[in-house]
């Protein structure tokens, strides 16, 4: 059993007062594959939102909207492309969405990851503009938008998520007028200067507007989308103070809500590996265990400052030889989107830095920079997490950055040391007790490792302490009830407003 995923939330779910609730996201909670002897798997939520929002929708009751990305998904569901989860107990139903492949090209690998998520991250000369990505994106969005229209009532909540979304709201607002609906934004909202860019700014925004509730992870992401409603849109009315937008006769309220992660299961998770255990994973991936060890933990992205992190290493082990041979450094990478061009530069860099830093520094027993490429379950990165004496997080943009959260809540002992980008929304909230760098400057991110290398037991364990407080309190739970009491407060507004 997996441990992690075994304990599900006790978000309250009260709120919704009997409303069925939509969840609608780009990828699917539950993926549904073959083996090799031909018998169909499922392959659950492992961490993340996606594991966090399963079992209030497990207890709700109601409908997740969802690309149809797996193998069998044609065979495990109706003609209507349903199929009850979780698998063994049915309590909500899948529904699927398929697309061809031209729709996945424009809609996925076009608009979403190579327009939309460049730019929000603040990369306007990565993005790739192309008109037909749009159109794609669009259709796309308006499919997502016909399958919740024909489940969604005007009494339901509709939950949207993320960057591939935009569209859809509008377009269910159209159809169901008195329906809830509201969006979650992953990703950071960059400042209007980075979003008047986009040649089809007011229609993403006005997509958006179709919503209730907007949320964000930080409070900066929420002003700067204020700031580019006010600015793209005429007839838009803002109020940076209520944090509320009036359009098209309708008010949207915009709020941030920082997201946190499983706290209690990925503790007690921690709890269960023994140091034997410990000792076993450090032996199959051949991390020494006598020195100190450094850890990253990322999806393979340009975003997440890969590259910049193994620069800085090169650097300490270059000026501080002395960290040869006593500290190596684990990266856990996961392939990611990896069939668009950017993508596969940043795997040949990276690529590229690890083999000429392991043959510049390596030895006959020594390794800088091990690299673990393969699946690990949850339990086992977990693991992973508590073998790290320095976790490195140093991304050049991140919404919020749950990898920074799950260290320190892996870190049950209280010892370990957090480095963290200043560029993260984490650091919004984690900043005071982590190292912060700033994952540019390589000679200052390298002193920034050795600092938390050397840092006194007593005031890492100050620090860690206070770090896991923070996590455990702002955890996934509290995330979605603060979401809930909104969604609930709002739709006593409205109500008031219906019965004035
Ligand atoms: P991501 O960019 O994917 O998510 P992140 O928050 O770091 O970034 O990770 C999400 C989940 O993926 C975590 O639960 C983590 O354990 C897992 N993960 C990452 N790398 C992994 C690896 N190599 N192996 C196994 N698991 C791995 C987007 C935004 C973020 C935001 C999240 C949630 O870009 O800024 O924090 O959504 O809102």
């Amino acid at each position: 059993m997996d441990i992690d995923t075994a304990d599900v939330s006790k978000a309250p779910t009260s709120q919704l007062d009997g409303s069925e609730l939509v969840v609608v996201s780009n990828r699917q909670p539950y993926k549904f594959g073959y083996d090799e002897t031909g018998a169909v798997t499922v392959d659950r939520p492992a961490g993340g939102l996606t594991a966090g929002l399963d079992p209030v929708v497990q207890r709700t009751g109601g409908t997740w909207v969802a690309w149809s990305d797996g193998e069998a998904d044609d065979e495990v569901t109706n003609e209507d492309r349903r199929v009850g989860v979780p698998p063994d107990d049915p309590t909500y139903e899948l529904d699927l969405l398929s697309l061809s492949e031209d729709e996945v090209e424009g809609y996925y690998y076009g608009y979403s990851n190579q327009v939309l998520w460049p730019m929000c991250h603040g990369g306007i000369w990565q993005t790739e503009f192309k008109e037909r990505y749009y159109e794609v994106y669009k259709q796309v969005n308006r499919s997502f938008a016909d399958a919740v229209i024909e489940r969604a009532s005007d009494g339901s909540v509709v939950w949207f998520q993320d960057y591939h979304l935009a569209c859809a709201p509008q377009y269910v607002r159209m159809a169901c007028p008195d329906a809830f609906l509201m969006h979650f934004w992953h990703i950071t909202w960059p400042g209007w200067d980075t979003f008047r860019s986009l040649p089809h700014r007011e229609a993403i925004l006005s997509g958006l507007l179709g919503n209730d509730l907007i949320g964000f992870h930080t409070d900066r992401y929420r002003t700067n989308f204020l700031d580019c409603v006010d600015r793209a849109l005429e007839e838009a009315a803002v109020d940076e103070e209520a944090g509320t937008v009036r359009y098209r006769d309708r008010t949207i309220a915009v709020r941030s809500f920082p997201l946190g992660v499983n706290a209690n299961a990925i503790a007690r998770t921690a709890e269960l590996i023994s140091n034997e255990r410990r000792r076993d994973l450090a032996q199959q991936y051949g991390i020494p265990t006598s020195g100190r060890v450094a850890l990253g933990v990322d999806r393979l992205d340009y975003t997440k400052g890969i590259p910049e992190r193994i620069e800085a290493l090169e650097h300490l082990w270059e000026r501080r030889p002395k960290w040869q041979k006593e500290l190596t450094y684990v990266q856990k990478a996961v392939e990611s989107r990896s069939v668009i061009p950017k993508y596969q530069d940043l795997q040949d860099r990276v690529d590229e830095s690890i083999a000429r830093v392991n043959d510049r520094f390596g030895t006959n027993d020594w390794q800088p920079i091990i690299r673990i490429d393969e699946f690990l379950p949850r339990n086992e990165l977990i693991g992973l997490y508590r073998l790290g004496d320095v976790m490195l997080v140093s991304a050049l943009r991140d919404g919020m950055n749950l990898v920074a959260k799950e260290y320190v809540t892996a870190h049950v002992d209280n010892e370990g040391v957090l480095v963290l980008s200043d560029q993260t929304g984490a650091h919004d909230e984690l900043g005071d007790d982590a190292v912060t760098i700033n994952p540019h400057n390589a000679k200052r991110f390298a002193e920034a490792i050795e600092k938390a290398l050397t840092m006194p037991e007593v005031e890492q364990r100050r620090r860690m302490k206070r770090l896991r407080q923070h996590v455990s309190t702002y955890d996934l739970d509290a995330w979605m009830a603060d979401i809930f009491e909104m969604v609930a407060r709002l739709h006593a507004d409205l109500d008031s407003v219906v019965n004035d």
